[in-house]
């Protein structure tokens, strides 16, 4: 089901589409559907799924020895452990959508704000400036990747100007890394993706160049905690939590996936004309999933 305002987009992806305001929406289904049981049987099956998968979070989570460097998981496990029923979590760009999906913990009230409607690398900042100015007093997490963060860094000075304790933790893969793997899903390889220099075969393999995004933060103002091992970020994640200023945790992630797989397919087009290898198997394997396809109404 697709609830939307706009009528355009209430009928995309072949959803059932409901054109209404959101919250007149959600009243009036809930209202429709109460005293509404599933099968007992159907309930029994997702209550047991959903402790499998509880168990996948967990493990994904966990990070046992104080002393490496986290995961990106492994971050998200160390800020899970560290947020208040009350604190919001904030973020738009990169992979950290996906895998925030899978695995952040919301039970209610926990307070959590994904913009994956647009996915607009940038939003996090301002977006966390201006829940913090809407709740004073209540911790405020704008989780950005190292591409997002060069893309928007800049509204950190209002931050800085107005006073507001909002905290930006900021994840150093040195590039894309979502783009990277989708464009890889679709044949194109991860051309462009890495902010790294190019090696002897004209690839973008080399080392990483000599940027320091902790430092640009503590530049724009904030106060700036680097967090080299799961032990550090803890500690980092704790004091930023604290903090009565702007601060920016600052942490090294490798690129690779470390959340669990979603089975899920994403309809991205893969290009139809392209002669080159790795293009041709990706579309071929696309025609295959959409051949797949069911609707269900
Ligand atoms: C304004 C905007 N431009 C482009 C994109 C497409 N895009 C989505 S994620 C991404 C890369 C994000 O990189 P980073 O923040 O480092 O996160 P990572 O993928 O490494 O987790 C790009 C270019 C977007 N979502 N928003
Ligand atoms: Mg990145």
């Amino acid at each position: 089901m697709n609830l939307n305002i706009t009528a355009f987009d209430a009928h995309k992806l072949a959803a059932a589409p409901l054109v209404c305001d959101a919250r007149t929406g959600l009243t009036a289904l809930s209202e429709a559907l109460a005293g509404h049981r599933v099968e007992a049987a159907y309930e029994a099956e997702y209550r047991a799924g959903k402790d499998r998968w509880d168990r996948v979070v967990e493990a994904a989570l966990r990070a046992d020895d104080d002393r490496a460097a986290p995961t990106q998981t492994q971050v998200i496990g160390a800020l899970d452990a560290v947020v208040g029923d009350d604190d919001v979590v904030i973020n738009a760009a990169g992979s950290l959508p996906g895998d925030l999906h899978k695995l952040w913990r919301a039970p209610p009230p926990r307070p959590y704000h994904l913009e994956y409607g647009y996915s607009c690398m940038g939003y996090e900042i301002p977006a966390a400036i201006g829940v913090q100015q809407a709740a004073p007093g209540t911790p405020v997490w704008a989780l950005v990747g190292d591409g997002t963060y060069l893309m928007m860094p800049t509204e950190i000075v209002t931050a800085v100007q107005e006073g507001l304790p909002i905290t930006v933790v900021l994840l150093q893969n040195h590039g894309y890394a979502s783009i990277g793997g989708l464009s890889e899903s679709v044949g194109a390889e991860r051309f462009g993706t890495a902010y790294r220099y190019r090696a002897a075969d004209g690839s973008f393999t080399g080392a990483p160049p000599p940027v320091d995004l902790a430092a640009n933060a503590g530049s724009l103002g904030m106060d700036v905690l680097r967090a080299k091992t799961v032990g550090e970020l803890r500690e980092a994640l704790r004091t930023a939590r604290a903090a009565d200023r702007p601060t920016c945790v600052y942490v090294e992630t490798d690129p690779a996936p470390t959340a669990p797989p979603a089975e899920a397919w994403w309809d991205v087009p893969v290009a139809a004309a392209s002669t080159r290898e790795a293009a041709v198997r990706a579309r071929a394997a696309y025609d295959r999933r959409v051949a797949d396809r069911r609707h269900h109404l």
